[in-house]
Formats: structure tokens, sequence, C-alpha cells
């Protein structure tokens, strides 16, 4: 069982770094992160952007990149572009997103010829650390699928329990999350999620003991869920909890990570390669865990190329 994400770094240095394409690098932020992750034994860096402003980047944070880790390119989508072709030519193992729009960014990961799509639906899925919580929390999608129906709900299930299983948790618990934990056709999420519980149970999402509807506090408490009488396998030892759309999963992350000190990680499942989607304003810290979380899916699932 994960309970820090420390445990990922740790886990990862076993199988020896990955080779890492960064679109857009010539951010300082990037860099730091980018070296310490290196210095880790995490990533081999080829840093993909304008040759000059990488070099300047690196010197004013203090860095040093050897000239061959660099891949110049001259615009932004020209950099997201490259970094994914050198992920599709195998040439690197991983994505990650340097300083550049998260649109610019996906929209070269989506190219239908010379992307990184698989025939699976692309979903992210951020891990949390909270203090108060006995385990590594998934929450899934709060990143890419902005208002996901309910085949897509269960594929974005599928990738986060792929993820889980190929870490070594063995049946990952799943809560199919809504506002209540009864079904009312009014609140559609909770329909969804009905039928999410059935799929799981008819083997239509594999690997995982899926229970939904679920609200938020059920999922996590198992006196929440018994002072409700719920009778639960998921309740108060959920893994994984499936929001019911983007907003949702991105104000319910961003309040364990402000409100409740959660450290986060997080990355894109379902593409040809594990791809690194932080936000300008996530920690250092996050993308380091991020890369080694990127790097054990490399180790241990069948996303990579090398
Ligand atoms: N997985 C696989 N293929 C996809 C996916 C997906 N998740 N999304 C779209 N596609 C395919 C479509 O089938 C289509 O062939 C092509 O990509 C383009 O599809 P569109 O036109 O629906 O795609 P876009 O460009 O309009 O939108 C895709 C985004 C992922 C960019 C969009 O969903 C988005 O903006 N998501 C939110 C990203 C964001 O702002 N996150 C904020 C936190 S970082």
């Amino acid at each position: 069982m994960f309970t820090q994400l420390e445990q990922f770094v740790t886990m990862a240095q076993q199988g020896g770094p990955k080779r890492v394409a960064v679109a857009a690098a010539a951010n300082a932020l990037v860099l730091r992160s980018i070296k310490q992750a290196q210095t880790q034994g995490l990533i081999e860096p080829l840093l993909v952007g304008r040759a000059d402003d990488i070099r300047e980047a690196a010197a004013g944070a203090g860095l040093d990149f050897d000239d061959d880790q660099i891949v110049p390119t001259e615009t932004t989508a020209e950099s997201a572009s490259r970094a994914v072709a050198l992920v599709r030519e195998g040439a690197a193992d991983i994505l990650m997103k340097g300083h550049l729009h998260t649109d610019t960014f996906l929209h070269a990961v989506l190219q239908a010829e010379v992307g990184l799509r698989t025939d699976r639906l692309l979903s992210h899925v951020f891990v949390m650390e909270i203090p108060m919580y006995h385990k590594l929390l998934l929450i899934t999608d709060a990143a890419i699928n902005i208002f996901p129906d309910m085949v897509q709900k269960a594929a974005i299930i599928q990738n986060a329990v792929d993820m889980l299983v190929q870490l070594g948790v063995e049946q990952p618990k799943v809560a199919a999350l809504s506002a209540v934990e009864t079904i009312n056709p009014k609140i559609p999420s909770t329909v969804d999620a009905a039928c999410l519980h059935k799929m799981s149970e008819r083997g239509q999402i594999r690997g995982a003991l899926v229970d939904g509807p679920m609200a938020f506090d059920n999922a996590i408490s198992a006196e929440a869920a018994r002072e409700k009488g719920m009778v639960s396998p998921v309740a108060g030892d959920v893994d994984i909890v499936l929001v019911p759309d983007l907003d949702a999963g991105n104000i319910l992350y961003k309040n364990l990570e402000y409100l409740a000190n959660a450290r986060i990680a997080g990355i894109v499942m379902g593409a040809r390669a594990p791809i690194v989607l932080t936000s300008r304003s996530d920690p250092p810290q996050a993308r380091v865990h991020s890369l080694a979380l990127a790097n054990l899916i490399c180790t241990y699932g069948d996303a990579c190329f090398a």
C-alpha cells in the first residue's frame, strides 16, 4: 500500500532513469524540477524549445545542461509537436509539459496521425498524499475530460485502475462520486455512478471494486457511511475517486492541496506513453513526484515504447 509520494521516488530509482521530452522547457521552475529529478536518478531530459531561451533560463537558475540535451525549435507549438514526435520515434519514454498553455500541448498530443493517441481515452489521474487519509488517494479526471459521459467515465476509471494495478495494488477500490448516495434521475451523476457499479460487477470495468453513487464523505470515512446506514467495502478505504466532471475534480484536488496540506502528483494515462501535465502553480516537488510516477509506469506498465 502506498502512503507517501516519496515511495514512488525510491521505487523508480530501482528501475533506472527514463528519457523525458520536455515541451517548451525554457523556464526556471520547470528546469529546476527537471534537474532535481535528473539528480535523483529518475530521468534523462531532452529539453525542447528555443535553445538560447533554455540556456538563459538555465543560467538564471544556476543550472547546467549539456548541449546534446537541448532540442532546438522556434515556436511554442513546434516545441509541443517536436516533443511528441520524440516520444513517437522512441527517442523519449515520457512526455512532459513545460511552460506552455495546456490546449497547445494537448492539441499536439491528440493529433490523429502524429500524436500519442491509442485506441483508449486519454485521462488524467491525480495522486494525492493527504495527511488525514491513511493511503494515497487517486482523483480522476480533474484535468482533461471536461464533461465525460458514462462510457467515458468507465474508460477514465479503467485508466486509473490499470495505473494502480501496474504499481502492484490488487483490486483497487473505486467510488463513483456524486452529491448523494441514492439514485436520483435529476442528478445525472447518480445514474452514471449506479451504471458504473453494475458495469464493474459484469466485468465491463476490469480489476477493481467499483461502488456508486457515493458522496465524498462516505467514500473517505467508514463512520460517515455507517451513520447513513450504507454498507460498502469501498467506504472508508477508497483508492480512486471518479469525479462527475472536470470542475468538480479541479475544485476537489485544489481544496485538498490548499486547505488540507495535500501533496500531489499526476500523469495522463491512455496515451502511447505517460504524460506529465503539471500546471504553472504546482510546487516543484509535484513535478518530481509526477516524473517518478511516470518512470514507474514505464517500468511496470505497457505504456512505453522503450
Ligand atoms: N482521449 C482521446 N482522444 C481525445 C480526447 C481524449 N481525452 N479528447 C479529444 N480527443 C480526440 C477527439 O476524438 C478528436 O478526434 C480530437 O481529439 C479532437 O477532439 P476535440 O475537438 O473534442 O478536442 P478539443 O481540442 O476541442 O479538446 C480536447 C481537450 C483535451 C483540449 C479538451 O477536452 C480540453 O480543453 N480539456 C481541458 C483541458 C484543461 O484546460 N485542463 C485544465 C487543467 S490542466
